[in-house]
């Protein structure tokens, strides 16, 4: 029999669960799949930690979700159209749930599939290499049980273990002797920490202006945010200040290249993360930047190179869950024998038409229709239940537009669900003043 693996159980993998979980239920014979996750349960980045650095058994902690994280974007436009938020909530949601809310609505759905079965969890991918004899894969895994290391072999690997985990660290001068908090997005936790302080923030996009948000939000005394290529433009409040790049810090003052400076109590590097799958054979890993199109993955999804290995969600997202279940239900079409793939020329081919539309794109309009675009080409391809993406682009739009109104203001707002068609309410409290982001308290009137 066919043997799968996918490594990870965040929203990707549990969308390939789910993809395999929907097939066997219509009474298709489905391979022998297993799923390893190295956290104690999935979720993915949706499982929120206190803990940074090394977790319990000195693996690097995966997460980079903080408290009080509130979807950055509508809820209308991640929706699964085989599971939506009416079906789940049992009524319409406002449409930037917070965190939990979110959790509950992704682990829901795989729970009710029944996939939990195909799932080993506090496994981490160790080493992943292709047997060319056999034509397969032998996956090593690590048991964090019992710290052994376990050797399978699989016919095909799926990897969704995410790309915004492993932070990207630039260095600044200075900062050795920095006498003041210094870290990363990644290792961001709670905003209270900056009640009253004078924060530096490094990097303009989603982390960086959420977490400027954040801070706002839970009492720092202002919010200085360095570009390195052009400001934010949006309209901050008024302790907020756009500057260019940091060049040095000297001991508590930090040196901008316009040549002003200002005393900072603490320095928030939001400058991203970097694709790193150091379980992966030279052969087999994945080597990109986080960007609308990622080189050497037809459809996004196949490792060209050797089409047995497939990503998920692999490229800069706008589409988040939806995307990732079209991906995952044309990879089991493809593992199935239901898709077959052209030649590698062919594949070469097909990919290099994206990169050379993605060099095109000049704002975020063009990334939204591009990935747009992108997803009803899988969407065409699988039986994963249609739904209107052009509606969910313009949706899309309509966030885009709120953010630029009012940065602090867009979460007020309800939009249309293009899969029950039900316009969703509005939050009971203005997100600004909720500082509440319980399940209990956001669904609650
Ligand atoms: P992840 O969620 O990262 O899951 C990967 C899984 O793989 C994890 O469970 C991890 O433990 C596991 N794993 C990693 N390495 C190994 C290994 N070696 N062996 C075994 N298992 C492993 N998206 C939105 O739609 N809305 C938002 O509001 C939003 N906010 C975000 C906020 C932050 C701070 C971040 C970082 C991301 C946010 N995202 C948001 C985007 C996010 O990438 C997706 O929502 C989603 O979590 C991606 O799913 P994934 O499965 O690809 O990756
Ligand atoms: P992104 O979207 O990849 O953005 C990275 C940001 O970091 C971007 O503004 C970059 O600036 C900036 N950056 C990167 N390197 C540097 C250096 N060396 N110096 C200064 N600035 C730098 O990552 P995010 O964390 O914001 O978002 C990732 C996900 O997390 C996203 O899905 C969210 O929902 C949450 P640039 O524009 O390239 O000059």
């Amino acid at each position: 029999m066919t043997r799968v693996a996918i490594i990870g159980a965040g929203p990707c993998g549990t969308a390939q669960l789910q993809a395999f979980a929907s097939a066997e239920k219509k009474g298709a014979e489905i391979p022998d799949v297993a799923c390893f996750e190295k956290q104690s349960d999935w979720g993915g980045l949706w499982n929120y930690t206190w803990r940074t650095g090394t977790d319990e058994y000195g693996e690097r902690v995966h997460g980079s979700m903080y408290r009080y994280l509130w979807s950055n974007g509508p809820k209308e436009c991640l929706e699964f159209a085989d599971y939506t938020f009416e079906q789940h909530f049992g009524r319409p949601i406002p449409s930037y749930p917070p965190r939990a809310v979110l959790t509950d609505y992704i682990k829901g759905r795989v729970e009710a599939s029944g996939a939990r079965k195909f799932c080993k969890f506090l496994h981490s991918a160790h080493w992943v290499a292709y047997n060319e004899s056999k034509d397969n894969f032998s996956v090593t895994m690590r048991d964090l049980s019992n710290a052994s290391l376990v050797t399978e072999e699989f016919d095909y690997v799926v990897v969704a273990t995410g790309h915004f985990s492993v932070p990207n660290v630039p260095h600044f001068d200075g900062f050795d002797t920095y006498n003041g908090r210094l870290l990363h997005a990644h290792d961001y936790r709670d905003a209270r920490e900056f009640a009253g302080m004078d924060v530096l923030i490094i990097g303009t996009s989603y982390s960086a202006e959420d977490i400027a948000s954040q801070c706002h939000k839970y009492g720092a005394k202002s919010l200085t945010i360095s570009h390195r290529t052009a400001p934010t433009g949006f309209h901050w409040p008024e302790s907020f200040e756009e500057v260019p790049l940091l060049t040095h810090v000297d001991r508590k003052q930090a040196y901008f290249k316009d040549g002003s400076s200002k005393n900072i109590d603490a320095i928030i590097l939001c400058t991203g993360y970097l694709h790193h799958f150091p379980f992966m054979d030279e052969d087999l890993r994945l080597k990109t930047t986080n960007r609308m199109w990622t080189p050497d993955l037809y459809q996004g999804v196949i490792w060209q190179k050797n089409p047995k290995v497939m990503y998920l969600g692999m490229q800069d997202q706008y589409y988040t869950f939806n995307m990732f279940d079209v991906q995952a239900w044309y990879v089991r079409d493809v593992i199935m024998g239901r898709i077959q793939l052209p030649s590698y020329e062919e594949m070469q081919k097909d990919s290099q038409a994206w990169l050379d539309r993605e060099a095109t794109l000049e704002n975020y309009e063009d990334e939204i229709w591009f990935q747009g675009d992108y997803v009803q080409t899988l969407l065409d391809q699988s039986d994963y239940p249609k739904f209107d993406v052009q509606g969910i682009n313009n949706t899309f739009m309509e966030w885009e537009h709120h953010k630029h109104d009012d940065i602090m203001g867009y979460r007020n707002n309800g939009y249309r669900s293009l899969m029950t068609n039900t316009k969703q309410p509005v939050h009971h409290t203005v997100w600004l003043e909720a500082l509440d982001d319980s399940m209990e308290s956001y669904l609650g009137a």
